[in-house]
């Protein structure tokens, strides 16, 4: 528990380390505005899976919310319903994406998780959305629609919504949108869920199948940060891991950067980029030495419009095939030549350099842009006026990846026949050019819908073997119409066929990756498509993946040791390597992570971290995730006399 004086003083300290953040970084967007909140009047966490914040409004207090969008207009205050009951109120909305949001990294701890659970309602009909929203190290805000349109003009009851972040992500909150009219919110409560052991006595997935492929699954920040959750991957799945979307156009391409870059330089040709969303998946494979598949460099979908348009101006024309085809090259080559310079002992072992150019029939997609409602339209087809683009994607992925990562064309409904006979056509001519290794097989399947069939998906592989490039599953998911025991019958039967026809072809097939791990985080969760329910229990579809195989006896990946490759710490919190610990050691810090250019391990300033100052610095939960705010945030408190030491195994709260 952390007493009432020591509360002040931290958000004071708080207070340093956000002032200093935003002078550091220039792209710190002040997303959610609104009033500051401090740490003064928050009640610290339990561990002990307890209630942590609870309001039913009734004391007027609302000073955990703010307005997120930052207009003028919105309000967010204490008032009452249309029935009088005291309740939070959010009025003079002027956008439908200004609304209240509570902020939890001001009350809760990174990698622990919490329920919220809440009572909120429109003050007329209109439609609402949950929505989750945190920013980068970079500044560069993130948001996930948690519950999507909402319409009803009663009160909604939203029980139990999971949310938790590592300490890698800041300005953590849960808002909501949608509509302009008045927003009320009642009832709210943030509890940490217990950390639930996993089963331990399971056969693991991975070690199951190691004779035949590797095994994986892809993750997103947020089941970084549960222990239960990760315990799983780690368990089954660490033979291969796919980012969920920090590696996709959209989280890597840099608008602002792109347009300041052809301000200073005149040039327009070379897209700048930023694995900020990404770094703490990285991080995570760097550590535990976990393959990565790199999804996905070329697509119609979560690309933003803005790139294939003049200027990279949101309503620029389209630039001509020409221009394109130079900025395709440098944006793939500035690509892999920062995430290996960024990440030089990862094993980037794969790639999707295009995913899901091909119709169902084996026809381009429709050219158009993607936009905000999401199309599919292809914003290449555009601009190429066909699927020519696909060839050049291969031909520059080839030239600038780095050596032993093997080169997918990737796409779903791969079993549609007129896709398939694309897929192979593709195949055979890239593979002859040397510019493709392999096809991605997404099989995202519908049990209800009965298409394919196991022996369907045989005779499709047997005949994708033909075109004599390597398979692998990419993103393995199979849902069911209704949670019921029929059904999840029918999955685990369905899984396990599957499971043997990949067996079968286990010659051409390097990689059996599933697309998340339990019903509750995935994308399509209302279809519990997955092995492992939201409690983190094995389903029946996990014992139909695994059968009565026994496990292989392969080794364990060895975890980096808590240096990460660093030299051992000299003096805990000497960033600058000077021998003693300053202020300027915070402020060294706060700089390499925001300007990792100047400042970081390989920056141009001739002050900029070094490798020692790394290892010295590292000293909020040593060895986690690499140099953070509360790297900074722990020599300052030192400096003001708050804690007594700097060595990582002294400090608890
Ligand atoms: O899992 C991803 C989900 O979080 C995104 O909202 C969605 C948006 O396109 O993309 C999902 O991942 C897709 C993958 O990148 C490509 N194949 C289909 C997957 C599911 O849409």
């Amino acid at each position: 528990m952390i007493g009432k004086n020591y509360r002040k003083l931290l958000a004071g300290v708080m207070g340093a380390a956000m002032a200093l953040s935003s002078v550091a970084s220039t792209t710190n967007a002040a997303f959610i505005a609104g009033e500051n909140i401090t740490l003064s009047t928050v009640s610290a966490a339990s561990s002990s899976g307890s209630v942590i914040y609870s309001t039913d409004f009734e004391d007027g207090d609302v000073s955990y919310f703010s307005n997120r969008g930052g207009d003028d207009t919105t309000v967010i205050s204490s008032g009452t319903d249309e029935k009088g009951n005291k309740v939070l109120v959010a009025s003079g909305r002027s956008k439908d994406w200004n609304g209240p949001a509570f902020h939890f990294d001001k009350v809760c701890k990174p990698y622990t998780e919490y329920y919220v659970s809440f009572r909120f309602k429109g003050k007329y009909y209109t439609g609402n959305t949950v929505s989750f929203q945190y920013d980068d190290m970079d500044g560069t805000p993130h948001y996930k629609n948690l519950i999507q349109n909402i319409s009803t003009s009663d009160w909604y009851t939203v029980k139990n919504l999971k949310i938790s972040f590592t300490d890698e992500m800041q300005n953590v909150s849960v808002y909501l949108e949608g509509g302009q009219d008045d927003i009320y919110i009642d009832d709210f409560t943030v509890e940490e869920v217990p950390v639930v052991p996993i089963e331990d006595d399971l056969k693991s997935i991975r070690k199951v199948y190691a004779d035949d492929f590797k095994i994986g699954t892809a993750i997103t920040p947020d089941n970084l940060s549960s222990k239960s959750f990760m315990a799983l991957v780690e368990k089954h799945f660490n033979g291969s891991l796919t980012a969920g979307n920090e590696m996709k156009p959209d989280s890597v391409l840099n608008q602002t950067a792109c347009q300041n870059y052809f301000e200073e330089t005149g040039d327009d040709e070379d897209p700048q980029i930023s694995f900020s969303a990404a770094k703490p998946f990285l991080n995570y494979c760097k550590k535990n030495h976990v393959p990565v598949r790199v999804h996905t460099l070329v697509w119609h979908s979560q690309t933003p419009d803005w790139f294939f348009k003049e200027g990279y101006k949101d309503d620029g024309e389209w630039v001509s095939k020409e221009k394109m085809l130079k900025r395709m090259e440098n944006y793939i080559k500035n690509y892999f030549t920062e995430l290996t310079k960024l990440y030089p002992d990862v094993d980037f072992y794969a790639c999707d350099v295009v995913n899901e150019a091909f119709t169902d029939q084996g026809a381009p997609r429709n050219p158009g842009q993607q936009g905000q409602s999401g199309s599919e339209n292809s914003a290449w087809v555009k601009v190429f006026g066909d699927n020519s683009f696909i060839e050049y994607a291969f031909d520059y992925a080839r030239k600038y990846a780095p050596k032993g990562c093997k080169l997918y064309y990737n796409d779903y409904n791969e079993w549609s026949t007129g896709k398939t006979n694309a897929m192979i056509e593709l195949a055979k001519k890239l593979k002859a050019k040397g510019t493709l290794d392999g096809l991605g097989l997404q099989c995202h399947c519908n049990i209800t819908s009965l298409w394919p069939q196991a022996f369907q998906y045989d005779n499709m592989l047997t005949a994708m073997e033909a075109a004599g490039v390597d398979l692998q599953v990419t993103e393995f998911d199979a849902t069911i119409e209704k949670a019921t025991e029929e059904n999840y019958a029918k999955q685990k039967t369905f899984f396990s066929d599957m499971m043997k026809v990949f067996e079968k072809h286990s010659d051409s097939i390097s990689a059996v990756v599933f697309w998340g791990v339990t019903d509750d985080r995935s994308w399509r969760a209302e279809g519990v498509p997955l092995l492992f329910d939201g409690d983190y229990k094995a389903k029946s579809a996990y014992y139909g993946v695994v059968g009565d195989r026994e496990e292989k006896d392969i080794p364990e990946p060895v975890t980096e040791p808590t240096t990460g490759g660093y030299p051992a710490a000299k003096v805990w919190g000497d960033a600058n390597d000077s021998g003693d610990v300053k202020m300027n050691d915070a402020v060294l810090i706060m700089q390499s992570i925001a300007n990792s250019d100047e400042y970081g391990e390989n920056g141009s300033d001739p002050n900029h971290i070094t490798a020692q100052g790394i290892a010295n610095a590292d000293v909020y939960e040593n060895g986690t995730s690499g140099l953070t705010n509360k790297d900074a945030l722990q020599i300052q408190k030192y400096l003001i006399h708050s804690i007594t030491s700097l060595d990582p195994k002294d400090f608890t709260e």
